[in-house]
Formats: C-alpha cells, sequence, structure tokens
C-alpha cells in the first residue's frame, strides 16, 4: 500500500505511525488531508453525491448541509469511554478503567482490517491557536469523511499543522467507524457498530483509540477526548488547567474588559452565557464570547491565569436554540453549518423544537420519515447538534485567538438547583472556592420518593477528568502556589423554584446582573455579606435598571434555609467517601468548617 506522504511531511515519527496503523486497518487508500476551504467544499459534495450529506437550501441556509446518523449512534457513549491509565487507582473510581496492555489488544482485534474499502484520512489538528505556547498538536487517523469536515470546523487542520509541528511528537487519536466494506458491498450512509464501540484514553502515551461511533465526542477526538480527558492529565504534569469551560469577555460602558469561565453541567443554559446579550438597561453593556465549552488555563510570568478556546467551532445541541434564548447563536448557523439529526423543512431548510413557537405544518424528521405536529414523535433528535465556525459568532471576541490568552479573573460554578442554592455566592477563599466546584451538581429525581436528589458533577468534569478526581482537586488546590492574581471563584443558581413550582430567576439576558456583581467584586468597587455559604450581594449590591423585580422577591431568591443547606453538606460526604483514597485534607476541612459555620 502506498502511504501517498506529501512532500512537506518530515515527521518519521508521524510516518511510522501512518504505516503501522495503515497496516493494521488496511485500507484501500491514504489521503493526508491539507485542511484547504477547496478540500472542505470538495469533501461535501462527495457527501452530498453518496446520498449521506442534504444540500440545504441555498438561499436561506448558504453552505449549508443536513446529515442523519444511524439511529443507534446519536450521543456520546460513557458506558464505553475507558481511562487506560497504568494503574487503576490513578483513574479513579469516578472513571471507567482498563489495563491499557488488554484493552489494546482487544481493540487491536477489532482494528485489524477495519478500513478495508475505505479510504484511511490522516488529519493534524492543533487545539489552540497555531503556534500559541498554550495550543497542542494532534493528528487523527480516521476513516469517515464526516468526521474529516467537522474537525475542519472544530480545530485548525491541515498541512499548516505539520509546518509547526516540525519533528516534535504529537497527540496519536485513532478513529474507525468499524464497518469495513467487503469486496461489491454496498456502504450504508452512516458506518457505525453499535456492538463495538470503545472511546479509550491512553493517558500516560497521550493516546485516543475510538472504535464504532462515528458521532460528536465518540468520533471528533479533538474535542472531549483531547481537550479534555488527555489535556486535562497534560495540565496536572505541566501545571496548568484544562477545563470544561466557556470563556467570556465583560465590557462595561467605559471599556473596561473582564474575562470570565465558567463550567456547568449539561442543560444549564451554557451556551447561551457564552453569547449572552445585555437585557434592557444595560446599554453599553457588551459580553464577548470567546469560548462556549472547553478552556485551557495556563498561568503566566504576571501572575495570572490566561485562557485560550482550544476549539474554532461550535458543536452546540439544536433543540431548544432560538431567536429568543440565543440569536446569536442563530446567527452562528445561519451560514456554512452542517446539522445533524435536525428535521428539513420543505423549503430545504431545518428546524428542531424550541426553534419557533409554532411548528411547521410538515417535515422530514431526523430519520428521515415524514412528520407533522400531531404525529408524536420529535422531529429532531433531542441531541441534535450543528457544527459552525465560532468565527461567524456575531459576539466572538477580538482576542479569541490571540495567542497569549485572555486573563482570567473569575470561576463560575452553576448547577440546576430547585432550591436550597441562592442565586450567587462568592467564596471567601481559594480553597472555599475549590470545594464549592467540586461539590456542584445537578439535580435528578429520583424515582422512589419524587425527592431530588444532586447528581454531583465536580468542575463539570465527571465525564471529562483523565485522572482520578481526589487527584485533580488537589491539582485545582495547588494552582494557588502557581499564581499570585488567582481568579475569584462563585457558585450561581439560575434555577431556583418558589413553593409553587416557578422559576424565581427570570434567566437568560437578567443573568448580566450577576456578572455584572461578579465584575465588580473584582474591582472591589461592590458589597457583600458574609453568611455561611459565601459572600452574597444585598438588594441594592445588584443593578436593578430596567428589570422590576423588587427586594421582597430577591430576598426570597437569596434566602438562606440552615436545614436544609445542612442536608446538602452532609449528602457531600458520599461523594467525598468515594474519593476517600486520594480526597485533598483541605476539602473535608472545608466542608466541616461549612457544617461548624452554620450550626454557629
Ligand atoms: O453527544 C455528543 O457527542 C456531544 S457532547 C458535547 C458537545 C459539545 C459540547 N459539550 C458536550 C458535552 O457533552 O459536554
Ligand atoms: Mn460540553
Amino acid at each position: 500500500m502506498t502511504l501517498n506522504i506529501p512532500e512537506h511531511v518530515t515527521n518519521q515519527g508521524l510516518i511510522a505511525w501512518v504505516q503501522e496503523i495503515a497496516e493494521l486497518c488496511q485500507p484501500d487508500r491514504i489521503y493526508w488531508c491539507d485542511g484547504s476551504q477547496e478540500e472542505y467544499d470538495r469533501f461535501c459534495q462527495d457527501l452530498v453525491d453518496q446520498g449521506v450529506f442534504i444540500k440545504l437550501n441555498e438561499e436561506k441556509r448558504p453552505g449549508s448541509f443536513l446529515c442523519r446518523s444511524d439511529p443507534r449512534d446519536v450521543a456520546r457513549v460513557e458506558n464505553r469511554t475507558f481511562i487506560a491509565s497504568a494503574r487503576e487507582e490513578d483513574a479513579g473510581p469516578t472513571n471507567n478503567w482498563r489495563d491499557p496492555k488488554q484493552l489494546k489488544e482487544e481493540m487491536i482485534g477489532h482494528y485489524k482490517g477495519c478500513m478495508r474499502g475505505r479510504t484511511m484520512y490522516v488529519i493534524p489538528f492543533s487545539m489552540g491557536p497555531l503556534g500559541s505556547d498554550i495550543a497542542q498538536i494532534g493528528v487523527q487517523i480516521s476513516d469517515s469523511p464526516y468526521v474529516v469536515v467537522n474537525m475542519k470546523i472544530m480545530a485548525r487542520i491541515g498541512s499548516r499543522v505539520l509546518d509547526v509541528l516540525g519533528d516534535k511528537p504529537f497527540i496519536k487519536c485513532l478513529h474507525s467507524v468499524g464497518y469495513p466494506l467487503e469486496d461489491g458491498q454496498q456502504d450504508v450512509p452512516w458506518p457505525c457498530n453499535p456492538d463495538n464501540r470503545y472511546i479509550s484514553h491512553f493517558p500516560e502515551t497521550r493516546e485516543v483509540w475510538s472504535y464504532g461511533s462515528g458521532y460528536g465526542g465518540n468520533a471528533l477526538l479533538g474535542k472531549k477526548c483531547v481537550a479534555l480527558r488527555i489535556a486535562s492529565v497534560m495540565a496536572r504534569d505541566e501545571g496548568w488547567l484544562a477545563e470544561h469551560m466557556l470563556i467570556v469577555g465583560i465590557e462595561s460602558p467605559d471599556g473596561e474588559k473582564t474575562y470570565v469561565s465558567g463550567a456547568f453541567p449539561s442543560a444549564c443554559g451554557k451556551t447561551n452565557l457564552a453569547m449572552l446579550i445585555p437585557p434592557k438597561g444595560y446599554e453599553g453593556w457588551k459580553v464577548w464570547t470567546v469560548g462556549d465549552d472547553i478552556a485551557w488555563i495556563k498561568p503566566k510570568e504576571d501572575g495570572r491565569l490566561y485562557a485560550i478556546n482550544p476549539e474554532a467551532g461550535f458543536f452546540g445541541v439544536a433543540p431548544g436554540t432560538s431567536y429568543d434564548s440565543n440569536p446569536a447563536a442563530m446567527e452562528t448557523i445561519s451560514r456554512n453549518t452542517i446539522f445533524t439529526n435536525v428535521a428539513l423543512t420543505d423549503d430545504g431548510d431545518v428546524w428542531w423544537e424550541g426553534m419557533t413557537k409554532e411548528p411547521p405544518a410538515h417535515l422530514i424528521d431526523w430519520q428521515g420519515n415524514d412528520w407533522t405536529p400531531d404525529c408524536g414523535r420529535p422531529a429532531a433528535h433531542p441531541n441534535a447538534r450543528f457544527t459552525a465556525p465560532a468565527s461567524q459568532c456575531p459576539s466572538i471576541d477580538p482576542a479569541w485567538e490571540d495567542p497569549n490568552g485572555v486573563p482570567i479573573d473569575a470561576f463560575i460554578f452553576g448547577g440546576r438547583l430547585s432550591k436550597t442554592f441562592p442565586l450567587v455566592y462568592e467564596a471567601e477563599s481559594w480553597e472555599q472556592g475549590v470545594y464549592m466546584a467540586a461539590t456542584v451538581g445537578s439535580e435528578a429525581t429520583a424515582a422512589a420518593d419524587n425527592q431530588a436528589a444532586i447528581r454531583r458533577d465536580p468542575m463539570a468534569m465527571l465525564p471529562f477528568c483523565g485522572y482520578n478526581m481526589g487527584d485533580y482537586w488537589q491539582h485545582w488546590l495547588d494552582m494557588k502556589d502557581r499564581a499570585t492574581h488567582l481568579p475569584k471563584i462563585f457558585r450561581v443558581n439560575w434555577f431556583r423554584k418558589d413553593e409553587n413550582g416557578k422559576f424565581m430567576w427570570p434567566g437568560f439576558g437578567q443573568n448580566m446582573r450577576v456578572l455584572e456583581w461578579i465584575v465588580g467584586r473584582i474591582k472591589g468597587d461592590k458589597g457583600a455579606q458574609s453568611t455561611p455559604l459565601g459572600k452574597v450581594p444585598s438588594y441594592d449590591d445588584l443593578n436593578w435598571t430596567g428589570l422590576d423585580y423588587g427586594a421582597d422577591r430577591f430576598n426570597k431568591l437569596m434566602q438562606f434555609d440552615r436545614e436544609s443547606t445542612e442536608i446538602e453538606v452532609e449528602d457531600q460526604k458520599n461523594l467525598f467517601d468515594k474519593l476517600s483514597d486520594r480526597l485533598p485534607t483541605a476539602l473535608e476541612e472545608q466542608r466541616q468548617q461549612a457544617k461548624t459555620r452554620l450550626s454557629a
């Protein structure tokens, strides 16, 4: 088999690896991606010709395509996501550990001949602006052209990446949909192998091996696999942070910009916050988007933490996205976007639940079937996605590709919690902030008694931390010694409900009022009072211009209930016990101090 090595490729480690994988996977041909627009257009056209992509109406949605996945391959598969560290205790009890040697043997059995009848694509990619000292380079080998075009949007790919890489080592990412074609066998629109899925991470050797899925986080390996699971281990070893966080710049009317980074478990409005439009009363304010999902954060010589968004695009959930909830996202996806598993309108555009108040009278649903509003099925899959270039976002920050990153002054952690937790509170120390972040989570309704239990998702990293969560917490605590100007840490909760089950906070754009208070706390010009939870604003500490929200409502929203908070602090022990082997003493001390403050 000819390796088709382009002239400019000199990295011997890369050439040897491509040869090794080609011998294992036995593709019909090898193609090195140059990352050009011409290449992207050609691949999209090929996918249209093969019936995999549907070209959308050029007037309504220029340069855009719809793709439908196999209904068995629609989301990340956490139970098939493995952390194969040499020692089980280094993966920790919150990860699926597998012995790396055994796992590789097992997977090699699947990889043998798995690309027969297909092309093997070599996709060099940079996570982060090319040449940034925070960026990292990987190479993904894949047999999926859908992956190639999505990677083109989500990362910087192609020849220019190899020029920057030179002869250095890189993160090796191997991906196959696990659906070889025998001689003359007709391909299917979405090849995959749902019975043999693996999303495997080898943190010590900085490798990812993915098999059997072509979808999202399982297949676009730069995103969750590299930028979070592998990068979190690199960050631990090298003294920085790889976080599941948005990054925004908040600009005040006098033109001063403050950057904050925030982590939220799913279904907490993270994308909406990343693209927030200030409400009435906030004329002159602007929220700039640096990233919507992942932040790489490094301490620099001036003692501050600087963050980059390692991605180049958004892979967002379509359902629920509308001009009401997120106009910036709607503008971003108005062109040059790949839609996966949304519905197709009769005039060749896309639709999903929540996009408009009234659904169209007729659609083709995400599985290619006729759909009418009364048919009893969703038109789009709940995890339907758009892949769109971040550069198209109207609120994209001018500094979003600054190789030095942007200076972070606050970390915000939020969950979806209907009671106990006030709108916002601030940590009084770094250790308390790490404790607040480590115990964050959202409510899950326990079927048995309809009691809401908190499903903890520390730093929103539970599915994404590539090592032991106890060590990860210790790493966060240790950051204190790596920076002299540490960000302040806040907890927010937009989802508290009243006794009638109604949300108490109007949410969306009104979250700007909380961001303004946070900026004021950083600058030192906004007040706060100490409570057993942390520091909280009083009514007059927030700006109420343009919103009719009285002090009584606010005080109820901020109300602190000793009894339910004591139950909460007790419940945190379950997670701490699970991680007891590597639990930092500072975190249990924080929990004990919270108990003492509550009983005082
Ligand atoms: O279902 C998938 O494969 C996508 S998961 C995802 C995509 C974009 C941003 N965040 C996530 C996530 O699961 O946190
Ligand atoms: Mn995410």
